[in-house]
């Protein structure tokens, strides 16, 4: 397994809206991440990753880019971004930006030059003179009508998110041209957002009849993608010292493996989806009651079909999916089930993320009155489950235990009534549980949250077999109890994560000394509710 800083790096992803706001618009800010620097390498993280920043109508709160390389005004400026980079490198954090490149914001001018049917910007998206059926993530269908240009658009997202057309050689120039522009200006590396969407079948054929997403076929992992990450990779990434993560949805270890072996230069390591998908059916919207065994299998999957070969992610939360308490712990056993998964998850082979908040064991917002969100996929897919016939409860249950607004509201740093976030009006409310789950609570607890994220992180860093160790799963079938090894040649661990609210049955290991638990006192013979222990042993 070849060594790099970006496998070693425990990445913080920041959400900038809801992180930290300097000037009281209540909007969080960059200046505002710059005040919280301190916070953040206290925990110990080497890599931020930060969502989009740049300027935006904010339709879909960033990931809808009017222009690449400025600012949101509400977010700060080119210098505010500029000292950002240099503040943390001063403290020895690698910053990783946002490539939002599959679709732009319909307000963005080469869209508007392509609906004007300008010189080359003609083909920049994708245009077609009858309706496609294909589906989109975010509404009914993918394809609108342009009055101007009289022609149906393609949008995978919301209406303003306009797909761009990748067969188009210039449409790739330009995107070289923004990555370049901020890699020249220090940053390094990029998240890049549904990057296996980027490639489609050009001839944009009907497609085959399906429950959501229908055309899929026709995009997903479309065998040009690999072309394009390999030129861009060739042309741009190769030149610099930087790291990238893909996001791909509904991607398989296959096509994982091709994106981020090194030998065929595209990208370094991806998100998967599989794991987070361990409460649903298909789409997140079909809950469906949690079970440990829908989140090992497709865990225990990726650590065998990636090892030696392609590189993971490790990571249970980001700013789309709900709080992972609510979903595969215990409201009861906050603390002990925040840190069970945390071991859980963390001490396999791959890069952590953790997503702000999580380290302080934030649980979902839950708001019960829909005109609390602010999200553009919740209050669509409300709009659509009324128009098949479900009704506003059943909608509005699947939105308090699903929505991205779960895990957008304002950061808590204290218990006070603004949460130490803004001194002004929060862009969203403040999340219910401000008052009890709060940075300043947490770490003054003698059950710290962040304290536990601070010795994994530690760890990490004392024991390579953490980053490079082989992995083994041990008693798979066990529905209970989810315990695993890593090895390497000279050390061993063996994980014991309890995922009940009870006391299980467990076999003191006493040839190994345990090196993290979330319990003060051991019960001889069993596991505590949400008990986690990891066991190290010297092997030669
Ligand atoms: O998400 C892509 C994606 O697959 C999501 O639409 C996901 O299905 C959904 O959010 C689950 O709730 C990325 C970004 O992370 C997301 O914030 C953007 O809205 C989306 O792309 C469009 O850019
Ligand atoms: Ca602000």
């Amino acid at each position: 397994m070849r060594k790099e800083w970006y496998k070693e790096g425990v990445v913080y992803q920041i959400w900038p809206r809801s992180f930290k706001d300097s000037n009281n618009d209540g909007i969080g800010d960059i200046p505002g991440i710059i005040e919280k620097i301190p916070y953040l390498k206290s925990l110990g993280i080497d890599i931020i990753w930060l969502s989009p920043v740049y300027k935006s109508p904010m339709e879909d709160f960033g990931y809808d880019i009017s222009d690449y390389k400025d600012i949101a005004t509400e977010f700060g400026t080119m210098d505010d971004i500029k000292r950002l980079i240099k503040e943390l490198h001063k403290v020895k954090i690698k910053l990783i930006m946002d490539l939002v490149v599959n679709h732009t914001s319909h307000e963005h001018e080469w869209f508007k030059k392509s609906v004007k049917r300008e010189g080359k910007y003609t083909d920049y998206y994708h245009w077609e003179d009858k309706k496609v059926n294909w589906g989109s993530f975010f509404e009914k269908e993918a394809w609108t009508y342009n009055e101007d240009r009289k022609q149906y658009y393609l949008h995978l997202f919301a209406k303003g998110q306009p797909d761009l057309n990748w067969d188009n050689p210039d449409v790739r120039e330009d995107v070289k041209s923004i990555i370049k522009f901020w890699l020249d200006l220090g940053i390094d590396g990029f998240r890049c957002d549904v990057i296996n969407l980027i490639a489609k079948n050009n001839a944009h054929p009907n497609g085959k009849s399906a429950l959501f997403l229908r055309g899929k076929e026709h995009y997903l992992s479309h065998p040009n993608l690999h072309k394009y990450l390999h030129e861009l990779n060739r042309d741009v990434f190769s030149k610099y010292d930087c790291f990238t993560v893909g996001e791909t949805v509904f991607v398989n270890p296959q096509v994982a493996n091709l994106l981020t072996n090194p030998e065929r230069k595209e990208l370094d390591m991806v998100f998967q989806f599989d794991h987070i998908a361990a409460d649903a059916r298909v789409v997140k919207w079909f809950i469906k009651k949690f079970k440990l065994m829908n989140l090992k299998k497709p865990l225990s999957k990726w650590q065998n079909k990636l090892n030696g070969k392609g590189w993971n992610t490790l990571y249970l939360e980001n700013h789309d999916q709900p709080r992972s308490i609510n979903r595969f712990g215990s409201l009861d056993y906050r603390y002990e089930s925040a840190t069970m998964l945390a071991t859980m998850i963390y001490f396999q082979q791959g890069t952590p993320f953790i997503y702000q908040g999580q380290e302080i064991g934030t649980i979902n917002a839950g708001f019960k009155d829909l005109k609390t969100y602010k999200d553009v996929e919740t209050l669509n897919i409300y709009d659509l489950g009324r128009k098949l016939g479900f009704s506003h409860k059943r909608m509005m249950k699947k939105i308090i235990y699903m929505s991205r607004d779960n895990s957008r509201t304002p950061m808590q740093w204290n218990g006070n009534k603004n949460c130490g976030f803004t001194d002004g009006k929060p862009w969203i409310d403040y999340n219910p549980h401000s008052k009890e789950i709060n940075v300043d609570s947490d770490q003054k607890s003698d059950k710290s949250i962040f304290k536990f994220y601070q010795e994994i992180i530690k760890l990490r860093k004392i024991h390579p077999v953490i980053v490079y160790g082989h992995y083994n799963d041990i008693d798979f079938h066990n529905k209970q109890i989810y315990s695993y090894r890593r090895y390497d040649k000279t050390t061993e661990l063996i994980i014991v994560c309890n995922f009940t609210d009870k006391d299980i049955p467990y076999e003191e290991r006493k040839t190994h000394q345990v090196i993290l638990h979330n319990y003060q006192e051991h019960k001889e013979g069993s596991l505590q509710p949400y008990e986690a222990r990891v066991y190290y042993k010297k092997l030669s």
